[in-house]
C-alpha cells in the first residue's frame, strides 16, 4: 500500500505533508493555497476538536484526490479500539492513519480487513520524549513485523532516521519536527525520511502557500543532489 502517496509524490514533484493543527484561516483556504506544493495533508486532534469530523469529511471530499489525507490523532488504546477508530477514519475519508505503537498490539490491529495504510510512531521529535526513543529499534521492528506501510521519525534526531533507513529499507518514513521545531527542510530527507512533515510554519505563515512552495522545493533540491551523488 501507500501507492497513493508515492503515486502523487512522483506527479506532484511533492514530500511535503502539511500538518493541520492550529491553522490560521478557513480549513478550505489554507488547503486551497497549498494543494499544489504539498503531497498530503496531516489533521490532528486540535483540527477535529476546533473544526469537527463534518469539516474533516469535507476536506477528504474535496481534496482526497490531489493530496494524501492522513489522520493523526496518536491512537494509543487496545487493539479492539483502535481498530473501530480505524474503521471510522477510512470511512471519513482518510488514506492513512498515525498510530503509536509502545502500547502493544499493532500485530492485531494491523490485520484489520480494508484498514487505511498504517504509519506507526517510533520515536518522537519533542527532547523530552526518552522513554520512548530509548526503544525506537524494537518498536521499530513491531512496525515491520505487523507489515504496516511505515513509520513516523523525528527530523529532530537524524541519527534515529538513519538508524531506520538502514534496519527497514521498505517502509516509509514521515518526519515530522520541521521549521517551528528548528530543523530546515530537506534535512530529514537527507537522512533518509521519504516524507517531510510541516505544520506551523505553513499553517501559520502569512503566506502558506508561498512557505508550503519554499519547502517543496528545498527538500527538492536536497532530493537532486542526493541522486547526482
Ligand atoms: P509543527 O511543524 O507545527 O511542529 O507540527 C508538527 C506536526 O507533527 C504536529 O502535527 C505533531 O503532532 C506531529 N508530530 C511531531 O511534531 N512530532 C512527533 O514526534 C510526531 C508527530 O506526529
Amino acid at each position: 500500500m501507500t501507492s497513493k502517496l508515492w503515486k502523487l509524490a512522483y506527479e506532484k514533484g511533492s514530500r511535503v505533508i502539511v500538518a493541520f493543527d492550529t491553522i490560521s484561516a478557513e480549513p478550505d483556504l489554507i488547503a486551497e493555497s497549498i494543494e499544489e506544493y504539498a503531497v498530503g495533508l496531516k489533521i490532528g486532534l486540535p483540527f477535529l476538536l476546533r473544526w469537527g469530523s463534518e469539516a474533516i469529511r469535507n476536506l477528504c471530499r474535496k481534496y482526497g484526490e490531489s493530496l494524501y489525507m492522513l489522520c493523526d490523532m496518536k491512537l494509543a488504546d487496545i487493539p479492539y479500539v483502535v481498530s473501530e477508530a480505524l474503521i471510522l477514519i477510512k470511512e471519513l475519508g482518510f488514506d492513512g492513519a498515525i498510530a503509536h505503537v509502545f502500547q502493544g498490539g499493532i500485530q492485531e490491529f494491523s490485520k484489520l480487513p480494508g484498514r487505511p495504510d498504517l504509519f506507526g510512531l517510533i520515536a518522537m521529535s519533542h527532547p523530552q520524549s526518552t522513554l520512548i526513543d530509548a526503544h525506537f529499534e524494537d518498536l521499530l521492528k513491531a512496525v515491520v513485523d505487523a507489515g504496516a506501510e511505515g513509520c513516523v521519525v523525528p527530523a529532530t534526531k537524524p541519527d534515529i532516521i538513519r538508524r531506520a533507513r538502514r534496519l527497514a529499507p521498505g517502509l516509509t518514513l514521515l518526519a515530522p519536527g520541521i521549521g517551528a521545531q528548528g530543523p530546515q527542510p530537506g534535512s530529514a530527507i537527507g537522512a533518509g525520511a521519504d516524507f517531510e512533515i510541516i505544520g506551523r510554519s505553513v499553517t501559520l505563515s502569512e503566506d502558506p502557500g508561498s512557505a508550503c512552495k519554499a519547502a517543496r522545493d528545498a527538500i527538492n533540491a536536497i532530493i537532486k543532489k542526493q541522486l547526482l551523488r
